[in-house]
């Protein structure tokens, strides 16, 4: 897909800080004089947020894990669609809290559905367009855990066991090193201004 935009996205387990990262980035972004938009999956349109809902809620415990794959791939069709594509061929920063990586390091390795399976879909969704840059904060599951559930109330997928979310971060920290010049590791067992200070390090080395 042709675009002049930027599309930066943020991965990583839980309670590694994406949601405060995500305004971090935003803020640098702006900062280089970027029009930004920010965004989330599953979700980011009015459809794609029916459909996290229908994938977050403890209510859904019965379903299937390629129904999972395909519920988050249908959710990202539409937010490709609808949200994503414009703002790109407008020529703005799009910052989206996760993408498909999550769905290779959660269905891919939390599920551990076949990764040939995820990139079927993957090649019929949106086989022309990956992120520019993808910042993946990583910490120990212990850590990540402990943060958010200190937070109350717990999804559908917080509910699952460390063990999950093990094979969940080792997913992610593969596609890093399987990708180098799209990822870039943050250690998020620093403290939050320390991970913003490098967050802009970042960004400042690749798009100024
Ligand atoms: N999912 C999937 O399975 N497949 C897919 O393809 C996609 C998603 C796209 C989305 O839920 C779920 O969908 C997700 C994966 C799955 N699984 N879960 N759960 P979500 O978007 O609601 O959840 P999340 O992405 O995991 O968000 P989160 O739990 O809010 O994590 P976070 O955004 O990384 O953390 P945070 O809210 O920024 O921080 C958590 C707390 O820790 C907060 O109080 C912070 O102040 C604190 N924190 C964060 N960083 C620090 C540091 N460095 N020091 C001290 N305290 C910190």
């Amino acid at each position: 897909m042709d675009h002049d935009g930027l599309f930066i996205t943020l991965e990583g387990i839980e309670g590694v800080g994406k949601s405060t990262a995500v305004e971090t980035v935003a803020q640098a972004m702006r900062e280089q004089g970027r029009e930004v938009v920010l965004t989330r999956e599953p979700g980011g349109t009015p459809i794609g947020e029916s459909i996290r809902a229908l994938l977050l809620t403890p209510e859904s415990s019965a379903m299937a894990p390629a129904a999972e794959l395909l519920l988050m791939f249908a959710a990202r069709a539409q937010h490709l669609a609808e949200f994503i594509e414009p703002h790109l061929v407008a020529g703005r920063c799009v910052v989206c809290d996760r993408f498909t990586d999550a769905t290779y390091a959660y269905q891919g390795g939390g599920r551990e559905l076949d990764e040939s399976f995820i990139a079927g879909v993957e090649a019929l969704v949106h086989a022309h367009l990956q992120p520019d840059l993808t910042l993946l904060l990583d910490a120990p599951v212990e850590v990540g855990l402990k943060r958010a559930r200190a937070r109350g109330d717990t999804d559908r997928f917080e509910r699952e066991e460390v063990v999950f979310f093990e094979r969940v971060r080792s997913r992610y920290l593969a596609r890093a090193a399987q990708f180098p010049l799209r990822f870039e590791v943050i250690d998020a067992t620093q403290s939050l201004a320390n991970v913003a200070r490098e967050l802009g390090r970042q960004l400042h080395a690749r798009f100024t």
